[in-house]
């Protein structure tokens, strides 16, 4: 073969969307799970889910959480109670293809398994387990975790949520806000300030006292439902409190779970809208050429794939680290910033080649970009994530 020959064929086995080949760093099982999530979705959002967000609803929710139970993808990275037992890797390879769906389609699968059956997990009694971690797996209960409060967000010591002993029982006051999957949950992990420190709590949300009504008029996660939880004297038995675990380190051991998701889940929203950049530059024509033969847009598509790939690289050196159990929390903090600021720089790089079609909802991109606005926010904004990473690195706390 000449070398030209050899060139040409190189060039057409390169994937413009995996550029240094990630793909062949994952084994044949790990492929396999990203090709059954991707046909899930394929089926079960694509088609729909640009309609959702326009609408700021998802059409009959408890079904599609069903349907995403009998695929394995509720808590299944969890060992046990019905939960699949997936290593780290796959976990995040289905939270890529979820959130190149759409940011919602992850956020829920997120909070029901990284945040609301991890916390249970994790910190619950073997009641609590029993109870719900089946349930929650089969996607026939819905889970939601309530930690942010109107005047609490990034400094949640500070929250305001009481829960204080009467006879037996424990009684919970105070609001929750922008609680994901609050309003169709069927039990709420509730965080609140005790005699002895924050505890966690196994709300049901049919316990009086409890209401969570949805917050509307999101530019952001339309196809997502985020409530605020109200308690008024919500009265739960002894048994509801998480037994051992007290302080922020509850809530937070949970929060790494679902950051790790996010620095993967992030990506998804960049290939997504990185393919439909592509695909449109190679078929709008402006100045009687293709837009893809611009140079300038041609930089515009490198250096999307290139961070896209340097991303791809740090979630799955993340993802092997926290499945050989030596990762560190702030290599969590790393991911989940340096992954959420890129694929937000790429989807508005994209929605420029787009131009004015960028802004539509005919193609993703917009919706990707809006939703990642979210994502810089929530499970720690950039800033916290910065300070978590500066803190290790110098020693010194700039938090307050
Ligand atoms: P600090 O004094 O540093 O620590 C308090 C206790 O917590 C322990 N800890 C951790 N434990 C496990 N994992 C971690 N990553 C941990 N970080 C800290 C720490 O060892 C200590 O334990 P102990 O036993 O000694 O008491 O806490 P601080 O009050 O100074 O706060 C630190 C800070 C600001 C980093 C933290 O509060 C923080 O991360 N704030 C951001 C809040 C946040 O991320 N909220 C997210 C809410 S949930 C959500 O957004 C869901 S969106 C889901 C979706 O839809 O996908
Ligand atoms: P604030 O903490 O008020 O921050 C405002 C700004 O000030 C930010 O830029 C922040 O970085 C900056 N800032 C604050 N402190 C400092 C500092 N020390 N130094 C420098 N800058 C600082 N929470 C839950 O508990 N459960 C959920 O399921 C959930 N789902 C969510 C879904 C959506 C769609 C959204 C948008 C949020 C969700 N959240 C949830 C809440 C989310 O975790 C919080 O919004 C986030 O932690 C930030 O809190 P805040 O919005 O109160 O912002």
């Amino acid at each position: 073969m000449s070398t030209a020959t050899t060139k040409t064929a190189r060039r057409q086995t390169l994937d413009p969307l995996d550029l240094v080949g990630i793909d062949q760093l994952l084994s044949g099982d790990e492929r396999a799970v990203r090709s059954t999530v991707r046909a899930m979705c394929a089926e079960l959002v694509d088609p729909f889910v640009a309609d959702w967000y326009e609408r700021g609803t998802i059409d009959d929710v408890r079904e599609l959480v069903r349907s995403l139970g009998r695929g394995g993808l509720l808590g299944m990275h969890l060992e046990g109670y019905g939960c699949a037992g997936m290593s780290a890797v796959d976990y995040g390879l289905a939270c890529l293809e979820l959130e190149a769906s759409d940011s919602g389609l992850r956020s829920l699968v997120s909070v029901q398994g990284s945040l609301a059956m991890f916390a249970i997990h994790q910190w619950g009694s073997p009641e609590h387990k029993d109870e719900w971690l089946p349930r929650m797996a089969a996607g026939d209960a819905v889970g939601c975790f309530g930690l942010t409060e109107p005047d609490s967000g990034s400094d949640p010591a500070s929250m305001r949520t009481r829960a204080r002993q009467d006879g037996d029982d424990w009684v919970i006051d105070g609001r929750k806000m922008w609680i994901t999957n609050g309003s169709i949950a069927d039990v709420a992990v509730v965080w609140a300030g005790t005699d002895d420190g924050i505890r966690g709590f196994v709300v049901p949300t049919t316990s009086p006292g409890f209401s969570a009504p949805l917050i509307k008029h999101k530019m952001s996660l339309r196809a997502s439902v985020t409530s605020e939880l109200v308690l008024d004297g919500v009265r739960v038995p002894a048994s509801a409190a998480f037994p051992e675990v007290r302080g922020l380190r509850g809530p937070l051991s949970c929060l790494n779970e679902a950051r790790y998701g996010i620095l993967w889940g992030s990506l998804g929203a960049a290939r997504s809208s990185l393919h439909a950049a592509l695909e449109y530059a190679s078929t709008r024509e402006q100045f009687g050429r293709p837009i893809s033969s611009f140079q300038l847009t041609q930089q515009k598509l490198v250096d999307m794939s290139i961070e896209l790939s340097k991303g791809a690289l740090l979630a799955l050196t993340i993802g092997r680290a926290k499945d050989d159990g030596r990762l560190d929390p702030v290599q969590v903090s790393v991911g989940k910033l340096n992954n959420v600021r890129s694929a937000l720089e790429i989807c508005r790089t994209s929605r420029t080649i787009l131009g004015a079609n960028g802004i539509s909802l005919e193609y993703p991109v917009m919706r990707h970009m809006n939703n990642l606005e979210s994502v810089l926010t929530y499970e720690g904004t950039s800033e916290m994530h910065t300070l978590i990473v500066g803190q290790a690195m110098t020693g010194r706390s700039a938090f307050a």
